[in-house]
C-alpha cells in the first residue's frame, strides 16, 4: 500500500488558484519570468494561464467517491484535447491562447426553447456542486477528480425537450487561430458526441465548470464540458458550443475515427478489451514513477447507480 502525502489534504483547503500565482511568484523571484532562460526551459504557455477565478462551490455529493483525488498540477498536466495536440502535455503547453470567455451554448432540435444562450443562462439558477468523480481513460490510465458543476439533467430540463427527443449532441468549438491541434486535422473536427437521453438526464452526469473550486483551465476543456464517470473519458466533451436534441444516434467523433474500437455507449467495461489492449486493470496517474495499477471496476464502479440504464442491452455488442 502506497501513502502519499497529499492523503491528507483535504480538496477544499487546497486552493489552485494559489498554485498559479506562487509559480509565477517563484518565477519572478528567480528572475526568470519572460527571459530567454525561461522561454528556453519550454515553460512560456504556462504563464499565459490566466488566474482562475474561484467558484462558489456546495461541497460533499453522496455521489463522490471517498478515494484520494489526483492533485490539480496532475489534472492539469496530463490531459487528452486533441485541438491541443497528441501528446498528454501538449494542452497545458498550447491551451494559453485559448479565450473561453465570452462564451455562448446554441441549445438546438426537439425541445420548446432552443438559442443562442451566454454562458450564464447556459449554467442557470442551480447550486454549483463538487463532485469528486473516478476517471477512466479507454488508454487504460485513470484519475480521481474533484469536479465542480450541475447535474446535466438539471441543466436541459430548462429547455423542455419534447418527446421526440431520443439522444443529445454535442460539438466542441472549432477555432484553430487558437487550437493548434485543429489545424493538423488529426480527427475530423469539430469533436462531436452524445448521450441517449436516459444517460443524459441520469444524475451523475455532469455539466463540469470548475475543477478544484476554481474555474475550468483551458486545457480540461473550458468553459464547459461534459463528465460521464461511468464511461470511458472520450465521451467527456470539452469547450462544448452546441447542444442538439435529436431523434436519431448521433455521430460521435472516435466512433467516426475508428468503429470497430469505439463504440457509441462506451461503457467502462473490464470484460470487454479494446481490440488492441486489454481495458481488465488501469493506472493511476500520480503515483510517481511507479503508477499503481488496479483492476479496472464495471461501469467504473457507478454500476448500482446506472446499471439499470442497460437492462436487456448486451454490453459486448453495444460497446
Ligand atoms: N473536444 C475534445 N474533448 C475531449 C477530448 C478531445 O480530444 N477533444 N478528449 C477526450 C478524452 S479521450 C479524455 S480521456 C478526456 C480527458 O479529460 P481531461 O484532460 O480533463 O482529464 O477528455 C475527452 N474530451
Ligand atoms: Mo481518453
Amino acid at each position: 500500500m502506497l501513502i502519499r502525502h497529499r492523503h491528507s489534504i483535504r480538496p477544499s483547503e487546497i486552493t489552485p488558484e494559489k498554485v498559479f500565482r506562487n509559480r509565477r511568484q517563484l518565477l519572478r523571484d528567480a528572475g526568470l519570468a519572460g527571459s530567454g532562460l525561461f522561454l528556453a526551459a519550454g515553460c512560456a504557455a504556462e504563464d499565459d494561464s490566466p488566474e482562475l477565478r474561484k467558484l462558489d462551490v456546495k461541497r460533499g455529493s453522496p455521489f463522490s467517491t471517498d478515494e484520494s483525488p489526483n492533485s490539480f498540477e496532475d489534472i492539469i498536466s496530463y490531459n487528452n484535447f486533441y485541438e491541443f495536440g497528441l501528446d498528454k502535455s501538449d494542452p497545458a503547453r498550447h491551451a494559453g491562447k485559448f479565450k473561453p470567455k465570452p462564451w455562448t451554448v446554441t441549445v438546438a432540435g426537439e425541445a420548446a426553447k432552443t438559442g443562442t444562450f451566454d454562458f450564464d443562462d447556459i449554467v442557470g439558477p442551480h447550486d454549483i456542486e463538487e463532485r469528486v468523480y473516478r476517471f477512466r481513460c479507454v488508454e487504460a490510465w485513470s484519475m480521481v477528480i474533484p469536479w465542480n458543476g450541475i447535474p446535466l439533467g438539471d441543466m436541459l430540463k430548462r429547455f423542455e425537450p419534447t418527446s421526440k427527443a431520443k439522444y443529445v449532441a454535442f460539438e466542441t468549438v472549432v477555432r484553430p487561430e487558437e487550437m493548434p491541434g485543429q489545424r493538423r486535422r488529426v480527427l475530423d473536427f469539430p469533436y462531436v458526441e452524445g448521450l441517449t437521453i436516459e444517460e443524459a438526464m441520469h444524475p451523475l452526469t455532469l455539466m463540469a465548470i470548475g475543477v478544484y473550486g476554481v474555474e475550468l483551465p483551458n486545457q480540461n476543456g473550458a468553459p464547459i464540458r461534459l463528465v460521464v464517470p461511468w464511461k470511458y473519458g472520450f465521451k467527456s466533451i470539452k469547450s462544448i458550443v452546441k447542444i442538439t436534441f435529436t431523434e436519431q444516434e448521433p455521430p460521435t467523433t472516435w466512433n467516426l475515427a475508428a468503429p470497430r474500437e469505439y463504440g457509441f455507449y462506451a461503457n467502462v467495461n473490464p470484460e470487454v478489451d479494446h481490440p488492441r489492449w486489454s481495458q481488465a486493470r488501469e493506472r493511476r496517474i500520480g503515483g510517481g514513477f511507479f503508477d499503481e495499477k488496479q483492476p479496472t471496476l464495471m461501469l467504473n464502479g457507478y454500476g448500482e447507480q446506472v446499471a439499470s440504464l442497460y437492462e436487456g442491452l448486451d454490453l459486448r455488442k453495444f460497446y
